[in-house]
């Protein structure tokens, strides 16, 4: 007899009803087209009876004694948000709450259903007691974390009977996933988001927002603009945040800091907007859409978004990402924030071949743990969300605002490193390169990239690695610092630099596939650029590579051998089929096999010195086809020198009929009669 039923019937009926029935029929409320979701309001009596019976069936036998045998129990599945009503004036009732009811909804729903209590029949509260009631709400709050609130009202006086319900609605709409109550601070996951969406409006790639790309974000995520006034609020967010502004535009920090303003002015609602439009569920995972644009090599977007990541993140300016570096570009990746390629990720588990990685000289490139940074991108100001929260009504039980300050190590990328490993992956698996690329706040565009000057020309070729033979994995061990196996297909990279006939530089990214040698690759199964066909002085070893059915006359590709014993029958194949003669591995430096290799695949540039023959018969044919053309030329021009000749024999015989004075032709260009 708490106002249970008053609650439901004044706030549907907007009058107070000192006669209301003990149940109320079920309430359902129009749907609220800001809300986008429909309420149901159920009244109940003895609803802890059912609870018990439930937990109890469930086998939970320590509360087996309590069961009852009620069978007017409600619905107790299938609820969104509970409304736990006590009396306000009547001690007990609070205590009943406290004691029974909140344990066993904790119990049942394991927290995970939020719960709003409706202090009820404020009219007759002696307010002189408000200062001791407030102590036992905050230590309650704190016992029961999964409460979201405690609202004084009055089913008699219609004091904020509406906000009760509102709040239990909001409560299922707007879920505390945003917030660690424990912590007092935005939850990692929240932070995560809101890195990735301040990566995807960081337009230029300066690791900084300006008020132009704020005002994008405003204007694509909002209906109206949240921050009307930058200039105040920048002012407002230097003040209470440490590094939220750099060269008067938003850090990462100084963004988060504009959520911490909207949870601030309790409008949990428009941060859920946000969220939510950049794909985020409840629990702020990120959805990937099924229809990410899939290239066929990374796009020129997607490299300079990945060059101003480099750039970004190498803190130090020298060039190389170190572990530290990596780790803040992955922090905002769900967990494990590791990169795409890190074991533990298991990514490419269901491709035709698994990434595998250089080896360091210290092995611990398996070795990624957590960073010894705190980073600065997702450092919450301490403090100032601890006041933000408790401003905006949600309880507050602790103020430490920063992330556990953790160790981490991990070889380090060069700038040509780390692009390599995102070409190897794109090679793996186009669309799971797709998937990570938008995890980091990637979105593919359409419009032109515009490419700065001096920029180093790049290109990446996808190498088969055919060979029935061991040194098949020694040679690409040696080529690309990482161990093969040879069981199954296993991708990997280094690059190497070539000079451009213009002088300029040419780099290419070398992407190895080694392929057992009783693994069949169909033709069109794995796209490639260039076969590396390996042999060694084992006649078999030869004939294997003449029965490849994914090598045919169509396929570029370069012959390496492990052999000083020269096999007399592949010099003479190649000689054929007019391509290079086979490379002595053994013999060479690993920058020369490197150089030889690209130089047989690198299309679209010309290369000094010049490219070499990987295409059979690829130079007879541009001979013939040059022969054609200047026969073709010269059959041109004769038939035109005949169509003019004929034309002006044509034109002076009509101007002779016609008494011309072009007379003086005649001798030149004789004309039978
Ligand atoms: N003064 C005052 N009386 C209230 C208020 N709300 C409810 N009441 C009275 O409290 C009594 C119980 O109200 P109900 O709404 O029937 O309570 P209930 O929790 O539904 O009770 P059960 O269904 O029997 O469990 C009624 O006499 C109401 O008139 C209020 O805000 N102020
Ligand atoms: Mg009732």
């Amino acid at each position: 007899m708490v106002g249970k039923s008053s609650l439901i019937s004044t706030f549907v009926s907007r009058v107070f009803s000192p006669e209301v029935p003990g149940i109320m029929t079920r309430v359902q409320l129009p749907p609220d087209p800001g809300m986008l979701c429909t309420t149901t309001i159920i009244d109940s009596q003895e609803a802890d009876v059912a609870l018990m019976e439930a937990l109890a069936t469930r086998g939970d036998h320590s509360l087996t004694s309590l069961k009852s045998t009620t069978s007017s129990a409600p619905s107790i599945d299938h609820v969104d948000s509970i409304v736990l009503v006590y009396d306000l004036p009547r001690a007990e009732t609070f205590r009943r709450i406290e004691q029974h009811w909140l344990p066993l909804i904790q119990q049942y729903y394991q927290g995970k259903i939020p719960v709003i209590i409706a202090e009820n029949k404020m009219d007759l509260f002696d307010s002189n007691l408000l200062p001791q009631k407030r102590q036992e709400i905050i230590s309650l709050m704190q016992n029961f974390p999964f409460v979201r609130q405690c609202i004084k009202c009055s089913a008699q006086t219609m004091t904020r009977v509406d906000d009760v319900w509102l709040k239990a609605q909001e409560a299922v709409l707007y879920p505390l996933t945003l917030y660690d109550l424990e912590k007092g601070a935005l939850t990692g996951d929240c932070q995560k988001a809101l890195g990735r969406i301040f990566r995807m409006y960081d337009r230029d790639g300066d690791g900084l927002l300006s008020d132009v790309e704020i005002d994008r974000f405003q204007r694509e995520t909002f209906p109206v603009p949240m921050f009307s006034d930058l200039g105040m609020l920048k002012k407002s967010v230097a003040r209470h945040v440490e590094h939220a502004l750099d060269q008067n535009k938003f850090t990462p920090s100084g963004f988060v800091a504009l959520f911490d303003e909207l949870i601030n002015q309790n409008r949990l609602n428009m941060v859920w907007k946000a969220l939510r439009h950049f794909g985020y569920d409840d629990n702020l995972q990120l959805d990937i859409p099924p229809d990410l644009p899939i290239t066929k090599r990374l796009s020129p977007h997607a490299k300079r978004f990945l060059t101003a990541l480099f750039q970004q993140f190498d803190t130090n300016h020298d060039g190389v990402l170190s572990g530290d570096d990596l780790w803040l570009i992955f922090s905002i990746l769900p967990n494990p924030s590791l990169p795409p390629w890190h074991r533990q990720r298991d990514l490419f588990l269901e491709c035709f071949s698994s990434f595998v990685m250089r080896d360091s000289p210290s092995n611990s490139s398996e070795s990624y743990a957590t960073p010894s940074v705190k980073d600065p991108q997702l450092i919450v100001p301490e403090g100032e969300m601890a006041q933000s929260l408790s401003n905006s009504g949600l309880s507050l039980l602790s103020t430490s605002g920063s992330l556990p300050s953790l160790d981490f190590t991990q070889q380090s990328l060069s700038y040509w490193e780390w692009m390599g490993c995102w070409h190897t992956m794109h090679t793996i698996s186009p669309e799971i390169t797709s998937a990570e690329l938008y995890r980091l706040g990637f979105l593919e565009s359409k419009r032109p990239v515009k490419i700065k000057d001096k920029v180093v020309k790049s290109q990446q070729l996808r190498i088969m690695v055919f060979g029935d033979t061991k040194s098949k994995v020694t040679i690409l061990q040696r080529l690309c610092g990482a161990y093969f196996d040879a069981n199954r297909p296993e991708t990997s990279h280094t690059y190497c630099s070539l000079k451009r006939f213009n002088g300029e530089e040419l780099m290419v990214h070398l992407i190895f596939t080694c392929i057992p040698s009783d693994v069949s690759v169909t033709p069109g199964l794995v796209d490639f650029d260039l076969a590396m066909l390996v042999f060694d002085e084992e006649p078999s070893s030869w004939l294997y590579l003449q029965k490849l059915p994914a090598v045919t006359n169509e396929t570029r590709r370069v012959y390496v051998t492990s052999s000083e014993k020269e096999l007399r029958e592949a010099q003479e194949y190649c000689q054929k089929i007019d391509v290079e003669p086979p490379l002595q591995a053994d013999a060479l430096d690993r920058e020369d096999i490197l150089q030889h290799i690209a130089r047989c695949g690198v299309s679209g540039y010309d290369l000094q010195p010049k490219k070499l023959r990987s295409l059979p018969f690829e130079e007879q044919k541009r001979r013939e086809a040059a022969r054609r053309r200047t026969m073709l030329w010269l059959g041109g021009i004769v038939g035109v020198g005949v169509v003019v000749v004929v034309g002006v024999r044509f034109f002076i015989k009509q101007k002779d009929r016609a008494g011309s004075l072009w007379l003086w032709l005649r001798p030149r260009v004789p004309i039978a009669s």
